[in-house]
């Protein structure tokens, strides 16, 4: 694997989920795999679990790691060609991206979609720049699509939880104040599909994500319906995907919150969440401090999905 931004990047899903088995018991099994190798993590956006736990990962490998924030202390970043550099960015990513491949043997990018344009955004333009200029792997640590490091924590976290062979996972939108990105919640379609899991997705009308994410599962948009006998339910925002309303807020219904109600709907269901989690408005107190609750493992697995990621990048390089 030279590259790891979706899950069709991992040759064989069942192995890897084995691997990250065994990354879990014996974290430091491979401590010397990333001897004098060092990671380089780029962060247009704010993060805390990717940053650290992606770090972690590395350190766990023996690797060497460096943060970079764009945001804070590098010169702001020119990403479109062509243009004037008379305003506020001082340096073009053309220039940026080469350079920083020259300090580093594996480059973790993060860069959220703009919701500029969805061309634009579903082009993945900047993580494909960093592919195309750096020469080096690159790791998507979420951008503008897709979050297959979360994802993948997700389904180690359902396969570890799950009681039947096949359980049913519901992925339900639910209330934020922003106009939140669709890569979590593509991403949790995309790694579900693949699992071949009783997938089901519940939101108000209007926020039907792109196709291509959408696959086997079954829309419900009735909430309570989906609900129903539910193994695991999987919360989250997210903005409009169709058409026009890119990017935009059409509801901030807090009928869509989960609660202690809801959940008496499922199987005894589990509650997942990537967070960060904005309480009261995606999920009640009680629910994600029941003891259903499964967002600290989900967010302790993130460890063991970017290790396994980086020992299989680390292996084929
Ligand atoms: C981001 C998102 O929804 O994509 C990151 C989640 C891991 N969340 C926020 O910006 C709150
Ligand atoms: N879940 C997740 O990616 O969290 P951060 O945005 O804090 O990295």
């Amino acid at each position: 694997m030279k590259h790891f931004t979706c899950v069709r990047d991992i040759p064989n899903l069942p192995a890897a989920l084995a691997l990250a088995k065994e990354v879990k018991k014996t974290p430091f099994a491979w401590d010397a795999l990333g001897k004098n190798k060092t990671m380089l993590l780029v962060f247009f956006n704010s993060s805390l679990r990717t940053r650290l736990s992606t770090q972690r990962a590395a350190m766990n490998l023996g690797m060497n790691t460096i943060v970079l924030d764009i945001q804070q202390g590098a010169w702001k970043l020119e990403t479109e060609r062509g243009v004037v550099m008379d305003g506020d960015k001082p340096e073009h990513i053309l220039e940026a991206i080469p350079v920083m491949a020259c300090y580093a043997d594996i480059i973790g990018v993060r860069s959220f979609a703009r919701f500029e344009s969805r061309t634009y955004d579903y082009n993945e333009t900047i993580l494909q720049q960093f592919i195309q200029l750096s020469g080096k792997p690159v790791v998507s640590m979420e951008a503008a699509t897709r979050h297959p490091l979360q994802s993948f924590a997700d389904v180690i976290t359902i396969e570890e939880y799950k009681k039947t062979a096949r359980p049913k996972v519901v992925l339900s939108w639910a209330p934020h104040p922003n106009a939140l990105p669709q890569a979590v919640p593509n991403s949790f379609a995309e790694w579900c599909n693949a699992m071949n899991y009783n997938f089901v997705m519940t939101h108000p009308e209007g926020y039907e994500l792109d196709a291509q994410f959408v696959g086997n599962a079954h829309v419900e948009y009735n909430q309570a319906k989906a609900f129903e006998g539910a193994d695991f339910i999987y919360a989250k925002n997210w903005s409009a995907y169709a058409g026009d309303n890119y990017g935009k807020i059409l509801s901030r219904d807090k009928a869509w919150t989960v609660d202690t109600a809801k959940m008496q709907l499922t199987n005894n269901a589990y509650f997942m969440h990537c967070l960060p989690v904005r309480r009261n408005m995606i999920v009640s107190d009680e629910v994600i401090e029941s003891p259903q609750s499964l967002v600290i493992p989900e967010a302790a697995n993130r460890v063991v999905s970017a290790q396994t990621v980086l020992k299989m990048i680390l292996e084929s390089c």
